[in-house]
This record gives structure tokens, sequence and C-alpha cells, in this order.
């Protein structure tokens, strides 16, 4: 079956407004041309691009991590959680781990700003991305039958945000190397985030304070990690996810 991976983006003044990218077949490329289309248009723009290119190699497919969901009383509570769960996954100790999340509250790039993609962290707590402003982004990644996970994902109350995070997650979980995710978004008022880890999105609430535009993404990796293999297989190498409702 032929794929293709669609990717769109929209700014406005240089400034990145939204973005939107997903792999369809043949079939449903026309549809898949008018979703990015109507979800790169929502926001103002004067310059929008959408790219279409074809998948040279059949993607593997891998299974969804499971959702557990945690609803905490405060953003202290909920951070606790995902500390321990962070400690348990990597060995790194509570303290590194406060403090990287700490880095993601307060803009991780070292201007300040949010990083384009994600920071990578050892097991020793060094932060090891090539480049600090941009980071690594996980991409060319879709569900089969998206749409339908979608609704049925909208049907237990999570979002488009869940799934493009379930999908992006289910990915970066699937590298040997990769021992765990933190991850906050960057839009004020969505406050919950979630942790990965082999097998398990933990989806927090309230992960963020309200009105917060700072956000992004840890991945935590083994020692021996090749940097270069890790980049190639998160921004390059097509995967597709198949859901299976485990509750
Ligand atoms: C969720 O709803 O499960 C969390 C999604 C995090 C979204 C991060 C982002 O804004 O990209
Ligand atoms: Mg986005
Ligand atoms: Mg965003």
């Amino acid at each position: 079956m032929k794929l293709f991976s669609v990717k769109g983006r929209s700014s406005l003044n240089g400034k990145h407004q939204s973005g939107a990218e997903r792999i369809a077949s043949e079939k449903e490329l026309d549809k898949v041309l008018t979703q990015i289309n109507k979800k790169i248009t929502r926001k103002p723009f004067d310059y929008l691009s959408i790219k279409v290119s074809i998948i040279k190699k059949q993607p593997p497919v891998i299974k969804t991590l499971k959702i557990v969901e945690i609803i905490a009383d405060s953003v202290e509570e909920a951070t606790q959680k995902a500390v321990e769960l962070l400690h348990s996954a990597t060995g790194l100790s509570e303290k590194k781990i406060k403090k990287l999340i700490k880095t993601v509250h307060t803009g991780a790039s070292p201007d300040g700003n949010n990083m384009r993609g994600a920071m990578i962290v050892n097991q020793k707590g060094e932060r090891i991305e090539l480049d600090p402003f941009r980071g690594v982004r996980t991409t060319e990644v879709d569900f089969i039958d998206r749409d339908k996970v979608l609704q049925k994902l909208k049907t237990k109350g999570y979002t488009e945000r869940t799934l493009d995070a379930l999908a992006i997650s289910s990915k970066n979980m699937s590298h040997p190397d990769m021992l765990a995710e933190f991850c906050i978004s960057d839009e004020p008022d969505y406050l919950t985030g979630y942790i990965a880890t082999k097998g398990c999105y933990y989806r927090l609430t309230p992960l963020k304070e309200k009105g917060n535009p700072k956000g992004g993404r840890i991945y935590f990796v083994k020692d021996g990690v090749n940097i270069e293999n890790l980049y190639n297989y998160l921004e390059k190498e097509a995967v597709l996810i198949e859901y299976t409702d485990t509750d």
C-alpha cells in the first residue's frame, strides 16, 4: 500500500502558529489534506505550507501505550507522582528529575524560550541533545484508523492532543534506548501532561499552572545511547500505531 507523509505548518510574521503531521494512504490523501488545511488555518497566518512525500519503506506497526489516568489535587501532587514514576523508570535521583522538570516550566532553550523539540537526558542527568535550542522532534508517526481512534478517545473524555501525544510517546517508547518521557503542553490553559514509560502513558492533571505558556518534553535515555541512531529513528523512520482498547 502506498503511504504518504503529510506535514503542514503555518506562521505569522515568521513566528510558528500551528502545525499538523499525518501518515495517509493514497485513498485517504484528499481527506487528510483537507483536515490538515482546516487545522493549520484556524489561527491567523501569512505563510502556509503543506508538504507531501511518499514513504519509501513499509513502516512497522507498533502497539499503543496503555493510558492510565491520574487526577491530582494540585500541581505539586501531580509533579511528585511524575517524579516518582520517572525515578523508577530511569534510576535518576528525585532531586535531578525535579530540576529538569523545572527547566521545562521556565523554558528549556538556552535563550529562556520553549525548545522546538525535546530535551534528551541520560542516566547521569546530563542533557545530550545535539542542539539545545532545537532538541529532537518525534515525527513520521500516526495511528492506523486515526479518525476511529480519535472518536474512541473522545468518548473517554480525552482530546486530539491526547491522540497526537499518545502516537508520539508510543513511537518514542518503542526505541530500545528510551526509558521514559515527560511532557507538559506549551498551551497556557492545557493543564494535562503525561509521563510515558515502557508500556504506559500516565495522563496527569494538573501538571502545570494555568496561564503558563512554557512547556515541552524531556526524553530520558540509556547512558550508552547512539545519539545519531536515536535522532534518525525519531525524526526520519515512519511508524504506524495500532490502538487496542485496554479498559
Ligand atoms: C493528554 O491530553 O493526554 C496530554 C497531551 C499533552 C499535549 C502536549 C501538546 O500540547 O503537544
Ligand atoms: Mg503543535
Ligand atoms: Mg504545542
